[in-house]
């Protein structure tokens, strides 16, 4: 399958990854707008030599407990970013955003994918999606980011999970997104406590009876400093690990932060599963 992203190609024949490139102001160093958007440039470039399929651009930090971040100021972050980007690489961009109007905005500066951790419901969200026509990834999360972790729960994880999804496919379509632009992603950290994570990656196949491709975002994230009691920066074997499992049962795109290695592994991976779940 191929999904034309603003005029670029996203293949999700064979399973890839979305090199993840946080435009926020402390990520990169303390040199000034320009000294940032020059670093983000760079760093997105090296992915796509690393192999990435797609880059992710992110102007709002949705860690557990953050805030969040003003139009205005998340437009400034991310535009300049994305037109660069749009223009250098050969590869699609991503926008990781709730807002509509930085979706818009980031669509006209030739972003090709909507990755909306909060799949769309924010008011216009929709409409927006179905107007600019590019593909869009919905993400589940049980609460909003400032407080999603002091008490999630859940019945059966992968059930609700599954259930609210298939609500938000049938939101998109009712809005005029087409359900063959449509990803699909468990949301892993957002709402969740161990448990729910470790389950829905193990049960991770039966979100593909929804009959849209998986993405999965599971780099360095808290799950994995929890099984290893490892800091964020020490976790690729971990991330990597996360990624051949969920590529073993379906995953089509895994976004990550270490892209060389998590292409390696998916390689492999791809190679010896390839008849099993995608012949
Ligand atoms: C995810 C994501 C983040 C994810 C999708 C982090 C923006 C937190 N995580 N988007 N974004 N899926 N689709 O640790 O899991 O990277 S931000």
């Amino acid at each position: 399958m191929k999904l034309d992203c603003n005029g670029k190609v996203l293949d999700l024949d064979s399973p890839v990854v979305m090199g993840i490139l946080n435009v926020t102001p402390d990520s990169f160093s303390d040199g000034g707008r320009f000294v940032e958007r020059d670093a983000a440039i760079r760093r997105a470039l090296a992915m796509q030599a690393e192999g990435a399929a797609i880059i992710d651009v992110g102007g709002e930090s949705t860690r557990p407990g953050s805030a969040g971040v003003g139009l205005q100021e998340e437009l400034d972050r991310v535009i300049p970013v994305i037109e660069a980007l749009h223009a250098e690489l050969g590869i699609p961009v991503s926008v990781d955003t709730s807002k509509p109007e930085v979706m818009r905005e980031a669509v006209a500066a030739g972003a090709g994918l909507i990755n909306d951790v909060n799949a769309l419901r924010a008011e216009g969200a929709l409409d927006v999606a179905a107007v600019t026509r590019v593909p869009v990834c919905l993400m589940h999360m049980q609460g909003e980011p400032r407080t999603m972790q002091q008490a999630p729960r859940y019945g059966d994880v992968v059930a609700e999970v599954k259930a609210f999804l298939e609500q938000r496919i049938e939101a998109c379509v009712e809005a005029g997104v087409a359900a063959e632009k449509i990803l699909l992603d468990p949301g892993f950290g957002f709402g969740k406590a161990l448990e729910h994570n470790l389950e829905l990656l193990r049960r991770l196949d039966r979100l593909l009876e929804l009959g849209r491709p998986l993405l999965v975002g599971i780099s360095r994230k808290s799950m994995l400093g929890a099984l290893t009691g490892r800091e964020t920066g020490e976790r690729m074997a971990a991330s990597v690990a996360a990624a051949v499992l969920a590529v073993e049962r379906g995953a089509r795109i895994v976004r990550a932060h270490d892209v060389a290695a998590t292409v390696d592994a998916i390689r492999i991976t791809t190679a010896v599963v390839e008849e099993a779940v995608y012949g």
